[in-house]
């Protein structure tokens, strides 16, 4: 994608004018523009949680007839022992095409790789759905799309149930009983212990979506019995904390496998205990319904059904009802033209770029699968680093931008010379991307117009701001000069795993050429630039969202630096200090004002203020949203209407995969290892009945 640059500055000096002395007021911030109309194409059936599954025992149980064989073989024990005393249930009534049938596989295409399975200590198993059914977590947001406002609070999982204390200052918590991890081992608090004491409360341990005990309100964390424990919190009624005990937060791993080789309980080190599962150790144990019995790097990943999954279908077969799922190791991109193909069978459609091929493909009656967008939920931002004391160790040119980023004005010069319709169309033309102001997205149900500050593409302002901002072009080359006189440069980090995140940057480096401010790409893939994103090694980021700005209530703790490690654009230095500032503390107050308190006004309140302190203040530049596509095979039943590709989680996790299936007159046959089960953790891979 090409840009004419058009550098005012050099028509300025065409005319003998120098660009310094293009003086411009700044023009006033709007309202944001209302986003064109995008409806999306099915509506989610709305319910309560109750009506989705109960924990209850049944009179009895079954499982998958090759199953069985694993029990006659004295392989494994009879299903009624593998289950918990009173298992998940989910309800048939709210099964869109109710109990399934056992068989077949789900075959995901992912862009990221497995490094290892230690999710605890950090390490990524390369996303798109591969991690959300290995770590299952206390409570559970995915699926709340389907459920209605007044009765939205997270559904119970792991956490079987929960009571807060009068004084609402200490959460009691109770795990479902006799559940078993995939290996057969008990769960039980000493999970939880493992988790709250040695990765939470360990500052040598980050977990790989960087819980911190700001996520959990700083919570105290105490056993009461081997299925009860309590969080204690300094304020009442902290209710926002069930959220953070769902999918990335409190997903606690086998405490039996990953104690032993921490170095508080006898492990070498905290680099073993970080590589101690490398992505070639199988059979991890999980709590999830499938087990990681093959790798072969670079091209897939085979997960086979856990036979100690701890939900069933009110019929009393165990889930799941598909025997394996696949993680074909490609590109994000390969996966919505593997969808549409039919030789893969899930995508979120998240790159615009792929939207009007997909949507001609998917437009045949005879294409291999169903297409539907939901709302716009998809957002990117462009973040300023701005941390002043250290924060990923800037060198003086490092140094000088970030007091830059920390200017008011220089970020409402970047805001201003942001041409956001620009930026969507090129991407896509048509009604789906709309100007975004940055914040919450207009999806949110936490989102006011009334408190979004936007400003609009004016290149004059933009001078204008920059001038403010003590920046002119000194020696009329086209780029403003900082203080020591050398032209401003500054590094844009990007993630090259998409598509979409590298056209948007290089409209941001076209456009900031247009004012006079250079801009050089660091296009890093995967971990890179995960890694160089969370060590703050970089002046601004171009970063698709995550949960917080789409839900407002799912991963809340960053949206503003209430902790060392929250906020993406501003962390603690070496020695832990925060150098913030009085713009920020105000967002912080707001997020701590809106996690500590139950009251509903008191949320849209604290919200608004928060919207419109970010906002305002150009926290980050918002730069185009809009809407994705859930792209699913025909074959497969149960799939919920309405399912977002992204809102309180993405649709892996939304879809209820454990009870999706395949009419047995349409399964594929696709099954790499048919008829087996994972095998003991470490062992080679899965093994047969006989
Ligand atoms: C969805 C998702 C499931 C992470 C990841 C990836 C990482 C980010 C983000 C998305 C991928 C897919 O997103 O793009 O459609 O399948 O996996 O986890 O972008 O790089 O760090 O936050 O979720």
């Amino acid at each position: 994608m090409t840009f004419q640059v058009r550098s005012a500055a050099m028509a300025a000096l065409l005319l003998g004018v120098s660009a310094g002395a293009v003086q411009a007021e700044m023009a006033a911030p709007t309202a944001p523009p209302e986003p064109p109309k995008f409806e999306a194409q099915t509506e989610p059936v709305y319910v309560n949680r109750s009506d989705i599954f109960e924990f209850k025992a049944l009179p009895a149980y079954s499982e998958p007839a090759w199953v069985t064989a694993f029990v006659d073989a004295g392989k494994l024990p009879p299903v009624a022992e593998r289950l918990p005393k009173e298992p998940l249930i989910y309800k048939a009534a709210n099964m869109p095409d109710g109990p399934g049938v056992y068989g077949d596989v789900m075959r995901h295409v992912i862009g990221g790789r497995p490094e290892g399975w230690n999710f605890w200590a950090g390490q990524s198993y390369g996303w798109g759905g591969i991690d959300i059914g290995l770590v299952e977590c206390l409570t559970r947001t995915g699926p709340l799309f389907t459920v209605n406002s007044e009765d939205l609070q997270p559904l119970p999982n792991l956490a079987k149930s929960w009571e807060w204390s009068e004084d609402g200052k200490t959460l009691t918590i109770k795990l479902i009983e006799g559940a078993k991890w995939s290996d057969g081992d008990a769960f039980d608090v000493e999970d939880i212990e493992f988790y709250w004491n040695d990765v939470i409360m360990d500052e040598n341990v980050t977990p790989l979506m960087g819980a911190s005990p700001a996520t959990y309100n700083n919570a105290t964390f105490a056993v009461v019995d081997p299925y009860t424990f309590t969080l204690t919190f300094p304020d009442a009624f902290p209710e926002q904390v069930l959220y953070a005990m769902a999918y990335g937060n409190f997903c606690p791993g086998p405490a039996h496998v990953l104690k032993p080789k921490h170095p508080k309980h006898g492990g070498e080190s905290y680099e073993t205990f970080l590589n101690a599962f490398p992505s070639d150790f199988m059979n991890f144990p999980t709590m999830g319904a499938w087990v990681v019995v093959e790798h072969r790097p670079d091209d897939i990943v085979v997960k086979r059904r856990n036979p100690y999954y701890w939900k069933v279908d009110e019929t009393g077969q165990q889930l799941p009802y598909l025997d394996e799922m696949h993680f074909r190791l490609s590109t994000w991109g390969d996966r919505d033209v593997q969808a549409v193909a039919g030789t893969g069978d899930f995508s979120n459609l998240e790159q615009p770029e792929n939207y009007v091929e997909s949507l001609k493909k998917a437009a045949d009656p005879a294409s291999p699968a169903r297409l539907a967008f939901g709302p716009r939920s998809i957002g990117y931002q462009l973040f300023f680093n701005q941390s002043a004391n250290g924060w990923g160790e800037p060198d003086a040119r490092g140094q000088a931008v970030r007091e830059l980023n920390r200017n008011l004005d220089f970020r409402k010069a970047v805001t201003y010379a942001m041409d956001r319709q620009r930026l969507g169309d090129s991407l896509v033309k048509g009604p789906f991307t709309a100007p975004y102001a940055g914040g919450l997205l207009t999806s949110t149900s936490f989102y006011d117009a009334g408190s979004t500050v936007f400003y609009s593409f004016d290149e004059a302002s933009a001078k204008g701001a920059l001038e403010a901002a003590g920046l002119s072009d000194t020696d009329g080359n086209g780029v403003v000069n900082v203080a020591g006189g050398e032209d401003l440069t500054v590094t844009l980090l990007v993630n090259s795993d998409y598509a979409t995140d590298g056209n948007l940057a290089e409209g941001v480096v076209a456009m900031m050429s247009d004012v006079g401010i250079k801009v050089t790409l660091n296009s890093l893939t995967g971990k890179d630039f995960d890694n160089a994103r969370d060590a703050g090694a970089w002046d601004w980021l171009v970063l698709r969202n995550n949960q917080e700005y789409v839900s407002a209530v799912q991963g809340t703790a960053n949206l503003a630096p209430i902790g060392p490690m929250t906020a993406v654009w501003h962390r603690a230095n070496g020695a832990g200090e925060m150098d913030l500032q009085p713009y920020e503390q105000q967002l912080v107050d707001a997020i701590k004002a809106f996690i500590g308190t139950r009251d509903p006004a008191a949320r849209i309140e604290a919200m608004k203020t928060w919207q419109k302190t970010f906002t305002e203040n150009v926290t980050a530049v918002g730069l185009t949203s809009y809407p994705g596509a859930l792209i699913i095979n025909k074959r497969f039943a149960n799939i919920p209407a309405g399912a977002p590709i992204f809102m309180y989680n993405w649709a892996e996790d939304n879809i209820i995969r454990e009870r999706v299936f395949v009419p047995a007159d349409q399964q594929i046959g696709a099954e790499l290892h048919p008829q087996t089960l994972p095998g003991a953790p470490g062992s080679a891979g899965p093994i047969a009945a006989n």
